[in-house]
């Protein structure tokens, strides 16, 4: 076969032009040589400068363009909102989101994944895992700063211990109030049948408005709401009842969707293999009692090596809503 370029005259002059006036010539072409990026490099190394041309096809391919072109594009615009973020009242620096739920429901890969969204990469900092209990141990507020060299965002995640059905194990229900109010420090050592004291040396005595936590996401893995224990779902009543005497503001976070990008376009058609349904949701938000318009779905970064536009807008996306949540509570304050 001949090697000959399938870029048109026109097509070809355009680029030429585009690229300074030079003038190209065909070393490699996929359909001729060896398709393999060895052989690529072999017959492209040590010439003079190269440009590589990838041809797409239509229908899927398209279609996948769009998708990141347009998630990217919504992504941009998130950041950007976010970027230049200030709470609505003076008073109050920065908001402090609360991350509540059983063990191994996504909490801490939550805020790894709001953290990589701002890095620009892929970031690991609260550990993840996968244990009957849980694998954070301490109580953690964390800063989110915008980019490795970046400022410092007005919110904060914090991450606590995950829910356990048995009472001993998992996050002692006695040390939610002091957390709601601001009370408990950052890295405290957190004991499951032992709650924090006024008589700890780190213990805040006197919390201010922007030391309390702002809003409560419940987190609970999408997969799993049918399998939630009565006593499981009894603690969780417990928590809302402590939460709503706080008047603080809560959302319900669902994450392991299998699906997230149509979910967050409104499709929940076209579903070939089981995935995330519209009914999933809403008996969570049901179970819960949480209004469905406050009900996200995400699917968090687990095993992945790069960012995705469609899923960090996803993830952007339900930060925003934590914080306008949150800001309606600043707004019932006397
Ligand atoms: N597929 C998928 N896996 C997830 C998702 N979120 C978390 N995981 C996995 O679920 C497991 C538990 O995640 P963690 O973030 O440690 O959960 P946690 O709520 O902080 O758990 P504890 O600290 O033990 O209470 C890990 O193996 C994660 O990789 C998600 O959205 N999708
Ligand atoms: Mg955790």
């Amino acid at each position: 076969m001949a090697v000959v370029t399938r870029l048109t005259w026109s097509e070809e002059k355009s680029l030429e032009k585009m690229l300074g006036n030079v003038s190209l010539r065909l070393l490699y072409k996929s359909s001729v040589h060896e398709s393999d990026i060895h052989s690529m490099n072999e017959k492209c190394t040590h010439q003079r400068p190269t440009v590589t041309i990838i041809y797409v096809g239509i229908g899927d391919d398209i279609n996948y363009i769009s998708k990141i072109t347009g998630a990217t594009k919504h992504r941009n615009s998130l950041l950007v909102e976010l970027r230049t973020y200030k709470p609505c009242v003076d008073f109050v620096s920065e908001i402090r989101i609360l991350l509540l739920g059983p063990v191994g429901s996504g909490k801490s890969s939550f805020i790894n994944s709001v953290k990589s969204v701002f890095q620009g990469r892929l970031t690991r900092q609260a550990t993840v895992g996968s244990d009957v209990t849980s694998i954070t141990e301490q109580y953690r507020i964390y800063p989110i700063k915008d980019g490795r060299h970046g400022k410092y965002l007005p919110f904060r995640l914090c991450d606590s211990m995950g829910l356990h059905e048995k009472e001993g194990v998992g996050l002692c229900m006695d040390d939610i109030p002091y957390i709601l109010k601001g009370c408990m420090p950052d890295r405290y050592q957190l004991n499951p049948s032992r709650p924090i004291t006024p008589n700890h040396p780190n213990f805040i005595a006197s919390p201010s408005l922007k030391d309390r936590i702002h809003c409560v996401a419940y987190v609970l893995d999408i997969n799993s709401i049918n399998d939630l224990s009565s006593k499981m779902v009894a603690k969780f009543q417990q928590i809302q009842k402590e939460v709503l005497s706080y008047d603080t503001a809560c959302v319900l976070l669902l994450t392991k969707a299998t699906n997230c990008g149509e979910i967050f376009q409104g499709n929940f058609s076209n579903m070939d293999k089981p995935m995330t349904s519209q009914s999933q949701i809403m008996d969570a938000s049901k179970m819960l009692n949480v209004p469905i318009y406050n009900t996200f779905v995400v699917e968090n970064y687990t095993s992945e090596w790069e960012l995705d536009p469609v899923k960090d807008t996803q993830i952007l996306f339900v930060l925003r809503q934590m914080l306008r949540v949150a800001e309606d509570f600043f707004e019932d304050l006397p």
